[in-house]
């Protein structure tokens, strides 16, 4: 059974981050490369760093063509139980999103906490960010800076109006020290695990080799998705809507009673 090691999961609750030993195996790995092609070639007018709710089979409420191999890799045993280890044993399943960077023109991801866009209180998520690419420091891979989760705080971000950037909001430069910075250089089949609160980013991609990561949002079921906090639209750069947003419990029960399991799970809308 995968699991977090003790190792690991002080590492996680340290630093806010870990790269867990467990690796997908080569043949799922090679089978999701081949649906993150499909996925790219379904959604062409969508930059391929914004795809999200790939999990969500069929066209989803916020623009992607998503497909069902995304939604079994989220609830692969082996990754959720790495994910009960770091949040606890009641699991909700609340997002799926490609970070793919083409060669020679990726597009950066400005320094944030992923807390800043969601709508879950008490705020709470575990992401598992799987490399279906080598993912380097030359291809702009996740860069992180250890223990910046430990105040548990959201520090305030800046509204950038640029287009070449996956995110919107950059966090204020004074909140942190960018020489701390470490990046996470993962292997096609290895996965990050990170906290709500740890600020990251990553640089554009120049170099001529494509970096494409999924990253799988848990929450414990402890916390609320508050589906009225954000409004559905393009707050962070990209069309999201967290009013239909699917939600699955993996795991456990739903402790607040006020998770709704119902909403957005009808059969997709036809093309
Ligand atoms: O893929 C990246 O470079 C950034 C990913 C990210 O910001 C996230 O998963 O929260």
């Amino acid at each position: 059974m995968a699991a977090l090691s003790a190792e690991e999961r002080g590492q996680y609750d340290r630093d806010g981050f870990v790269i867990p030993a467990y690796r997908l195996p080569a043949d799922r790995l090679e089978r999701l490369r081949a649906t993150l092609d499909r996925l790219i070639a379904d959604n062409p007018g969508i930059r391929p760093e914004r795809l999200v709710s790939v999990h969500i089979e069929g066209r989803n409420r916020e623009g992607v063509q998503g497909s069902r191999d995304f939604l079994d890799l989220a609830m692969t045993p082996d990754i959720v139980d790495l994910v009960a280890d770091a949040i606890g044993s009641d699991i909700i399943l609340w997002g799926c999103q490609i970070f793919c960077k083409p060669g020679g023109d990726g597009l950066e991801v400005p320094w944030h906490q992923d807390g800043h866009y969601w709508p879950i209180r008490p705020l709470a998520t575990c992401t598992v960010w799987l490399a279906l690419d080598p993912s380097t420091r030359e291809n702009g891979c996740m860069r992180v800076i250890p223990g910046s989760h430990a105040a548990r705080r959201l520090h305030p971000h800046m509204t950038e109006d640029r287009r070449d950037l996956v995110l919107n909001q950059r966090i204020d430069a004074l909140a942190f020290d960018p020489t701390e910075a470490i990046d996470i250089e993962l292997e096609p089949g290895q996965m990050s695990l990170h906290d709500v609160h740890m600020i990251h980013g990553s640089n554009p991609n120049r170099s001529p080799k494509r970096r494409a990561g999924v990253a799988i949002r848990y929450m414990p079921a402890t916390s609320v998705f508050e589906r009225d906090l954000i409004k559905p639209g393009d707050a962070s750069g990209y069309t999201v809507d967290f009013a239909s947003r699917p939600l699955w419990l993996l795991r456990g029960r739903d402790r607040t009673g006020r998770n709704d399991f119902r909403i957005g799970h009808q059969p997709a809308a036809a093309e």
